[in-house]
C-alpha cells in the first residue's frame, strides 16, 4: 500500500479527510491510474517541468493556480461547484419541483452508472489518443496547451471515478478500474463511443479534435449539470470551466492555421500555399467535414428512448434547461427532425421528448456555427475568396437516422458510388494524412513557430509569448 498523505495529495472540496471508506478506495486506485498516466499519458516530457493550471479549489483565487510542475506531481483535485442554494429543486421531467437528491436514488442506479461510465471514458480516451504529439509540437506554448488540456482530461477522469466510488459501491469501484483498462482505438476493449476511437495522429487534427469534439463535451456536460443528481451536476458545472479553455486551443488553433495559409496566399500570390509548406484551405474544410460529422454522431440517435428516459426521470436535461420557455416535461411538445424519405431529406415533427439528442446537437451546430463565422472573418479580412462552411448534418454520419445513407456536404442523397467517386473531394485522403504529416516536424525554442502555423496573440496567464512554457534542458 502506497503511503501518501491523500489530504495535501487531492486538493478537494468534498471533505475526504472525514471519509474513510472513499479515502481508502482512491487510495487502491491511485496507483493504477498512476501507471495508467505512464504507459498511455503524454510519451516522453514527463520529467519536464511544464507551466501547468491547477485547480486547488473552486473559488475564483484557487481554480486556476499556474506554476512550473512535472506532470506525474499534478495534483489531480476532486471539485464540486459550490451549492449556494438552500433548497434547490428539480428543475425538469418528472421530478421536477422535488428537492434535488444527494444520493443516487435505487430505481435510477443503472442508468445513472451508464452515463457516468459512459462520460468518464471519454476523458482518458481524449489523452490516449494525443499521446505521441508532443514529440511533433509546433512550438513549447503548443505543447505546454496539450499537457494542460491532458492533465485535466485526467482530473475529469478523477472526477467521474469520485462520484462511482462515492456512490455505487462495489460497482463503482468495479467500474473504475474498468475505466483505466479500456483503450482509445483498440479493437478488442475499444473506448465506448465511436470518436474516442479515431486517430489524433498530427496537431491539424488536434485543433480541429479540441474545437469540435471537446465541444460536444461543452453539451453533454451542459446537460448533466441539469441533473437532479446532485454530486452529478455540481461535479460538471466544474468541469465545464476548464472544458472552456480546450475549445480556445482548438479554435486559435485553426484560427493561426487560417493565419499563416492566407499570408501565404498574399504573399506569393498563389492558392498552392502547400509548396511553400503551409496548410490548404481546401485540405482544412477536408479536416473540418470529418471532425465536424464524428462529433454529430457523440449525441446519438436523433429518436432515443434512453435520452427520453434519462430526462422523465431526472438524470440528464437539456443545456441550459432553465433558461428554455416550456413546461421542461415535454408531454405534449413537437421538435423537427431530419429524414430519408425515399432519397429526400425531409423533415418530420416528431414528440419532442423523444428528440432530446437532437435539440442537444442543434444547439451544438449553432455554437460551432459562431466559431466558423470567426476563422472566416479571417479569412474576408485578408482578402481572400473562400468561405468554410459546416457539412449537412447528415453527411457521413454512422449513428442515427443517416447512418446507412450516403449524403453529401450540401445535403443531397447520393448513390453509393457517386459517394465512391467523390468522398476523396470531401474527406481527407491518406495522401492528405500524409502532406499533413509532412509538417510536422518539432520546434522548441522558445518564442519559435513551425512554418505551417502563425504565432498565437496572446501567452498563457499573461506570459510572454518566449516564456518557458516547457523547460526542455
Ligand atoms: N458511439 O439511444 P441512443 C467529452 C449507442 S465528450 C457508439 O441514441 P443515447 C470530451 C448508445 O449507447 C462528452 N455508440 O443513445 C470531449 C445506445 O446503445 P444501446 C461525453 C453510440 O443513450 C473531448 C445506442 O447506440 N459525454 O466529454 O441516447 C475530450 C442507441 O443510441 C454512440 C457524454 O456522452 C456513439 N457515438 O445517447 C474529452 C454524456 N451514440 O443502449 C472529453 C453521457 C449512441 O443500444 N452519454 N450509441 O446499448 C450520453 O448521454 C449518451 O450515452 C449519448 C448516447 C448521448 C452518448
Amino acid at each position: 500500500m502506497l503511503h501518501t498523505n491523500y489530504n495535501d495529495l487531492i486538493p478537494n472540496n468534498v471533505n475526504l479527510s472525514d471519509d474513510r471508506r472513499l479515502k481508502r478506495a482512491l487510495e487502491s486506485w491511485h496507483p493504477k491510474f498512476l501507471e495508467w498516466w505512464s504507459n498511455w499519458g503524454p510519451e516522453q516530457y514527463q520529467e519536464k517541468e511544464v507551466y501547468l493550471r491547477t485547480a486547488v479549489s473552486v473559488d475564483r483565487a484557487g481554480w486556476a493556480k499556474f506554476g512550473h510542475v512535472r506532470m506525474p506531481d499534478y495534483r489531480w483535485g476532486i471539485f464540486l461547484t459550490e451549492q449556494n442554494k438552500e433548497d434547490k429543486k428539480i428543475s425538469f421531467g418528472d421530478h421536477k419541483g422535488n428537492s434535488v437528491w444527494n444520493e443516487v436514488p435505487g430505481e435510477y442506479r443503472a442508468p445513472l452508472r451508464r452515463l457516468i461510465v459512459t462520460q468518464g471514458d471519454t476523458e482518458p480516451a481524449s489523452v490516449e489518443q494525443q499521446r505521441a504529439l508532443a514529440a511533433t509540437a509546433p512550438s513549447l506554448i503548443d505543447m505546454r496547451n496539450l499537457f494542460q488540456i491532458n492533465v485535466e482530461e485526467a482530473r475529469h477522469l478523477w472526477a467521474m471515478v469520485y462520484l462511482l466510488m462515492a456512490h455505487f459501491g462495489r460497482d463503482g469501484r468495479d467500474e473504475a478500474e474498468t475505466l483505466l483498462q479500456r483503450r482509445s482505438g483498440d479493437p478488442d476493449k475499444p473506448r465506448i463511443l465511436g470518436a474516442f476511437n479515431e486517430a489524433t495522429p498530427d496537431w491539424l487534427s488536434f485543433f480541429m479534435f479540441t474545437f469540435f469534439t471537446d465541444r460536444d463535451g461543452k453539451y453533454q456536460l451542459g446537460s448533466l449539470a441539469e441533473s437532479a443528481f446532485e454530486p452529478l451536476a455540481r461535479t460538471c458545472q466544474f468541469m465545464l470551466t476548464e472544458e472552456a479553455h480546450h475549445m480556445y486551443v482548438g479554435e486559435t488553433g485553426v484560427a493561426r492555421v487560417i493565419q499563416k495559409s492566407c499570408e501565404i496566399m498574399r504573399r506569393y500570390k498563389t492558392d498552392n500555399v502547400r509548396k511553400h509548406g503551409a496548410i490548404d484551405l481546401e485540405t482544412l474544410q477536408k479536416y473540418i467535414n470529418f471532425h465536424f460529422s464524428v462529433s454529430l454522431d457523440l449525441f446519438g440517435s436523433e429518436r432515443s428512448t434512453n435520452a427520453a428516459n434519462y430526462f422523465t426521470q431526472g438524470l440528464k436535461g437539456r443545456y441550459q434547461e432553465s433558461r428554455i420557455k416550456d413546461d421542461h416535461q415535454l408531454q405534449e411538445s413537437l421538435y423537427p427532425v431530419l429524414e430519408n424519405r425515399s432519397g429526400k431529406i425531409i423533415e418530420v415533427q416528431v414528440p419532442a421528448l423523444l428528440t432530446i439528442n437532437e435539440k442537444l446537437r442543434d444547439d451544438y451546430v449553432i455554437d460551432c456555427q459562431r466559431g466558423v463565422d470567426r476563422w472566416n472573418k479571417l479569412i474576408a479580412d485578408a482578402g481572400i475568396e473562400f468561405k468554410i462552411e459546416l457539412p449537412h448534418k447528415a453527411f457521413n454520419r454512422s449513428i442515427g437516422s443517416f447512418s446507412s445513407s450516403s449524403v453529401s456536404p450540401d445535403g443531397v442523397i447520393i448513390s453509393e458510388e457517386s459517394w465512391k467517386e467523390r468522398a476523396d473531394k470531401w474527406l481527407p485522403t491518406a495522401s492528405d494524412h500524409e502532406f499533413v504529416q509532412s509538417l510536422m516536424t518539432q520546434v522548441t525554442d522558445t518564442g519559435e513557430y513551425a512554418g505551417w502555423i502563425a504565432p498565437p496573440r496572446l501567452g498563457i496567464n499573461k506570459q510572454g509569448l518566449d516564456y518557458p512554457y516547457v523547460v526542455m534542458q
